[in-house]
Protein backbone atom coordinates (compact mmCIF):
# COMPACT_ATOMS: atom_id res chain seq x y z
CA UNK A 1 0.00 0.00 0.00
CA UNK A 2 1.16 3.27 -0.86
CA UNK A 3 1.64 6.63 1.83
CA UNK A 4 -0.05 8.58 -0.49
CA UNK A 5 -4.02 8.60 -0.84
CA UNK A 6 -5.69 10.81 -3.46
CA UNK A 7 -9.34 11.24 -3.23
CA UNK A 8 -11.72 12.36 -5.87
CA UNK A 9 -12.79 11.41 -8.79
CA UNK A 10 -10.57 12.61 -11.57
CA UNK A 11 -13.57 14.83 -13.31
CA UNK A 12 -13.18 16.67 -10.46
CA UNK A 13 -10.24 18.91 -9.36
CA UNK A 14 -8.81 15.72 -8.06
CA UNK A 15 -7.29 15.46 -11.86
CA UNK A 16 -4.56 18.26 -10.95
CA UNK A 17 -3.52 15.91 -7.69
CA UNK A 18 -3.28 12.76 -10.03
CA UNK A 19 -1.86 15.13 -12.71
CA UNK A 20 1.26 16.02 -10.37
CA UNK A 21 1.51 12.91 -9.48
CA UNK A 22 2.22 11.23 -12.59
CA UNK A 23 4.54 13.86 -13.55
CA UNK A 24 6.78 13.02 -10.55
CA UNK A 25 6.36 9.11 -11.13
CA UNK A 26 5.45 9.10 -7.27
CA UNK A 27 3.55 5.73 -5.75
CA UNK A 28 -0.15 6.82 -4.83
CA UNK A 29 -3.30 4.76 -4.39
CA UNK A 30 -6.54 6.71 -6.09
CA UNK A 31 -10.01 6.47 -4.54
CA UNK A 32 -12.42 8.17 -6.96
CA UNK A 33 -15.11 9.04 -4.06
CA UNK A 34 -18.04 11.11 -6.02
CA UNK A 35 -19.02 14.57 -4.82
CA UNK A 36 -21.53 15.44 -2.54
CA UNK A 37 -23.85 12.46 -0.80
CA UNK A 38 -22.23 9.79 -2.82
CA UNK A 39 -19.14 10.42 -1.13
CA UNK A 40 -17.61 13.72 -0.49
CA UNK A 41 -20.24 15.11 2.12
CA UNK A 42 -20.90 11.33 3.99
CA UNK A 43 -19.64 11.63 7.42
CA UNK A 44 -16.43 9.48 6.64
CA UNK A 45 -15.28 11.59 4.27
CA UNK A 46 -16.11 15.07 6.19
CA UNK A 47 -13.65 13.40 8.82
CA UNK A 48 -10.95 13.74 6.11
CA UNK A 49 -11.81 16.97 4.61
CA UNK A 50 -14.44 19.07 6.58
CA UNK A 51 -14.96 20.98 3.70
CA UNK A 52 -16.56 18.30 1.93
CA UNK A 53 -15.18 19.02 -1.24
CA UNK A 54 -12.58 17.67 -3.57
CA UNK A 55 -9.64 16.34 -3.53
CA UNK A 56 -7.92 15.91 -0.60
CA UNK A 57 -4.91 14.14 -0.07
CA UNK A 58 -3.59 12.16 2.85
CA UNK A 59 0.20 11.62 2.72
CA UNK A 60 1.23 9.47 5.61
CA UNK A 61 -0.31 10.75 8.85
CA UNK A 62 -0.40 14.59 7.02
CA UNK A 63 -4.13 15.61 5.70
CA UNK A 64 -4.18 18.50 2.92
CA UNK A 65 -7.09 20.16 0.68
CA UNK A 66 -6.59 22.56 -1.95
CA UNK A 67 -5.82 21.49 -5.08
CA UNK A 68 -3.28 23.49 -6.26
CA UNK A 69 -1.70 23.37 -2.50
CA UNK A 70 -1.60 19.85 -2.74
CA UNK A 71 0.44 20.11 -6.21
CA UNK A 72 2.74 22.44 -5.09
CA UNK A 73 3.41 20.32 -1.82
CA UNK A 74 3.91 17.18 -3.64
CA UNK A 75 6.43 19.15 -6.44
CA UNK A 76 8.49 20.83 -3.09
CA UNK A 77 8.40 17.04 -1.30
CA UNK A 78 9.92 15.22 -4.30
CA UNK A 79 11.47 17.83 -7.18
CA UNK A 80 13.22 21.19 -6.26
CA UNK A 81 14.97 22.14 -8.74
CA UNK A 82 13.10 20.58 -11.59
CA UNK A 83 9.32 20.48 -11.08
CA UNK A 84 9.48 22.91 -7.89
CA UNK A 85 11.39 25.85 -8.64
CA UNK A 86 14.74 26.40 -6.42
CA UNK A 87 15.13 29.95 -5.58
CA UNK A 88 12.53 32.55 -3.53
CA UNK A 89 11.66 34.43 -6.42
CA UNK A 90 10.64 31.63 -8.77
CA UNK A 91 8.97 30.10 -5.75
CA UNK A 92 7.03 32.97 -5.36
CA UNK A 93 6.45 33.65 -9.12
CA UNK A 94 4.43 29.90 -9.17
CA UNK A 95 2.67 31.31 -6.39
CA UNK A 96 1.66 34.20 -7.88
CA UNK A 97 0.36 32.16 -10.78
CA UNK A 98 -1.19 29.31 -8.64
CA UNK A 99 -3.20 32.28 -6.50
CA UNK A 100 -3.99 33.83 -9.98
CA UNK A 101 -5.86 30.73 -11.49
CA UNK A 102 -7.80 29.61 -8.75
CA UNK A 103 -9.40 33.63 -8.30
CA UNK A 104 -8.80 34.58 -11.97
CA UNK A 105 -10.29 31.70 -14.45
CA UNK A 106 -10.74 28.59 -12.52
CA UNK A 107 -14.44 29.23 -12.22
CA UNK A 108 -15.16 31.21 -15.73
CA UNK A 109 -13.66 28.07 -17.46
CA UNK A 110 -15.99 25.53 -15.44
CA UNK A 111 -18.62 27.46 -16.10
CA UNK A 112 -18.06 27.41 -19.77
CA UNK A 113 -17.53 24.03 -19.85
CA UNK A 114 -20.51 22.99 -17.86
CA UNK A 115 -22.96 25.40 -20.64
CA UNK A 116 -20.77 24.34 -23.32
CA UNK A 117 -19.73 20.89 -23.46
CA UNK A 118 -21.06 18.70 -20.26
CA UNK A 119 -24.47 19.65 -19.57
CA UNK A 120 -27.37 17.57 -22.05
CA UNK A 121 -27.53 20.39 -24.90
CA UNK A 122 -30.74 21.32 -24.21
CA UNK A 123 -29.81 22.36 -20.58
CA UNK A 124 -26.57 24.80 -21.59
CA UNK A 125 -27.67 28.18 -20.79
CA UNK A 126 -25.83 30.76 -23.78
CA UNK A 127 -25.93 33.78 -21.00
CA UNK A 128 -23.54 32.05 -18.46
CA UNK A 129 -21.45 30.72 -21.11
CA UNK A 130 -21.29 33.98 -22.51
CA UNK A 131 -20.94 35.29 -19.33
CA UNK A 132 -18.13 33.11 -18.23
CA UNK A 133 -16.41 34.16 -21.36
CA UNK A 134 -16.61 37.53 -20.94
CA UNK A 135 -14.82 37.38 -17.72
CA UNK A 136 -12.43 35.00 -19.10
CA UNK A 137 -10.74 37.96 -21.75
CA UNK A 138 -8.82 40.25 -19.46
CA UNK A 139 -7.24 37.12 -17.52
CA UNK A 140 -6.77 35.52 -21.13
CA UNK A 141 -4.96 38.79 -22.29
CA UNK A 142 -2.71 38.35 -19.31
CA UNK A 143 -1.82 34.92 -19.59
CA UNK A 144 -1.21 34.91 -23.39
CA UNK A 145 0.76 37.75 -23.34
CA UNK A 146 2.97 35.99 -20.37
CA UNK A 147 3.50 32.76 -22.77
CA UNK A 148 4.20 34.84 -25.91
CA UNK A 149 7.67 35.51 -24.36
CA UNK A 150 8.97 31.90 -23.17
CA UNK A 151 7.63 28.28 -23.66
CA UNK A 152 6.73 28.17 -20.48
CA UNK A 153 5.76 30.42 -17.95
CA UNK A 154 8.80 30.67 -15.23
CA UNK A 155 11.18 30.77 -18.57
CA UNK A 156 12.25 27.47 -20.68
CA UNK A 157 11.29 24.88 -18.38
CA UNK A 158 8.13 23.13 -17.68
CA UNK A 159 7.17 23.44 -13.64
CA UNK A 160 4.06 23.32 -11.27
CA UNK A 161 3.39 26.49 -12.27
CA UNK A 162 2.21 25.69 -15.98
CA UNK A 163 0.86 22.26 -14.91
CA UNK A 164 -1.32 24.58 -11.93
CA UNK A 165 -2.65 27.43 -14.23
CA UNK A 166 -2.91 24.31 -17.47
CA UNK A 167 -5.03 21.84 -15.21
CA UNK A 168 -7.34 24.43 -13.95
CA UNK A 169 -8.17 25.81 -17.40
CA UNK A 170 -7.46 22.35 -19.42
CA UNK A 171 -10.84 22.26 -20.26
CA UNK A 172 -10.43 25.84 -22.50
CA UNK A 173 -8.81 23.14 -24.74
CA UNK A 174 -12.39 23.01 -26.42
CA UNK A 175 -13.06 26.97 -26.38
CA UNK A 176 -12.60 29.21 -29.88
CA UNK A 177 -8.94 30.34 -28.40
CA UNK A 178 -8.48 32.14 -31.22
CA UNK A 179 -8.29 35.55 -29.56
CA UNK A 180 -5.18 33.78 -27.13
CA UNK A 181 -3.12 32.19 -29.92
CA UNK A 182 -0.11 31.98 -27.19
CA UNK A 183 -2.59 30.28 -24.67
CA UNK A 184 -3.15 27.88 -27.34
CA UNK A 185 0.40 26.38 -28.13
CA UNK A 186 1.27 27.20 -24.03
CA UNK A 187 -1.66 24.77 -23.27
CA UNK A 188 -1.75 22.37 -26.06
CA UNK A 189 2.35 22.09 -24.94
CA UNK A 190 1.37 21.60 -21.39
CA UNK A 191 -2.16 18.90 -21.86
CA UNK A 192 0.86 16.49 -24.01
CA UNK A 193 2.66 15.51 -22.05
CA UNK A 194 3.38 12.25 -21.34
CA UNK A 195 1.80 12.42 -17.68
CA UNK A 196 -0.63 14.77 -18.37
CA UNK A 197 -2.59 12.89 -21.37
CA UNK A 198 -2.45 9.73 -18.24
CA UNK A 199 -4.45 12.21 -16.12
CA UNK A 200 -6.64 13.25 -18.84
CA UNK A 201 -7.58 9.65 -19.81
CA UNK A 202 -8.64 8.95 -16.24
CA UNK A 203 -10.37 12.70 -16.14
CA UNK A 204 -12.25 11.80 -19.96
CA UNK A 205 -13.12 8.15 -18.82
CA UNK A 206 -14.77 9.77 -15.45
CA UNK A 207 -16.31 12.38 -17.61
CA UNK A 208 -18.15 9.98 -20.24
CA UNK A 209 -18.71 7.70 -17.38
CA UNK A 210 -20.62 10.87 -15.45
CA UNK A 211 -24.81 10.59 -15.33
CA UNK A 212 -26.56 13.92 -16.56
CA UNK A 213 -27.82 14.49 -12.72
CA UNK A 214 -24.63 14.91 -11.60
CA UNK A 215 -23.50 17.35 -13.95
CA UNK A 216 -26.49 19.15 -13.34
CA UNK A 217 -25.64 19.33 -9.51
CA UNK A 218 -22.73 20.45 -10.34
CA UNK A 219 -24.19 23.41 -12.45
CA UNK A 220 -26.34 24.14 -9.84
CA UNK A 221 -23.96 24.56 -7.14
CA UNK A 222 -21.35 26.33 -9.26
CA UNK A 223 -21.42 29.96 -8.93
CA UNK A 224 -18.58 32.82 -11.23
N1 LIG B 1 -10.64 25.41 -4.14
C1 LIG B 1 -10.91 24.01 -4.00
C2 LIG B 1 -12.25 23.71 -4.67
C3 LIG B 1 -12.68 22.28 -4.47
C4 LIG B 1 -14.02 22.02 -5.15
O1 LIG B 1 -14.89 22.88 -5.24
N2 LIG B 1 -14.16 20.79 -5.62
C5 LIG B 1 -15.39 20.42 -6.28
C6 LIG B 1 -15.13 19.33 -7.31
S1 LIG B 1 -14.14 19.87 -8.63
C7 LIG B 1 -16.35 19.82 -5.29
O2 LIG B 1 -15.97 19.02 -4.46
N3 LIG B 1 -17.63 20.19 -5.42
C8 LIG B 1 -18.70 19.56 -4.69
C9 LIG B 1 -19.31 20.41 -3.63
O3 LIG B 1 -18.92 21.57 -3.48
O4 LIG B 1 -20.20 19.87 -2.96
C10 LIG B 1 -9.76 23.21 -4.63
O5 LIG B 1 -9.18 23.71 -5.60
O6 LIG B 1 -9.45 22.11 -4.16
Amino acid sequence: MSDLRIYGIARTRAFRALWVAKELGIDYEHFPVEIGDAGARTPEFLAINPNGRLPVIVDGDFVLFESLAITMYLAKKHSVGKLYPATLEREARTWQWSLWAVTEVDRGVNIWSLHAVRLPEAERDKARREEALKVLVAPFKVLDAAVSKQPYLLGNDFTVADLNVAAVISRAIEMDLSASPNIKVWLTRCLERPAAREALALKSKADSETPAEITRRIARTNRL
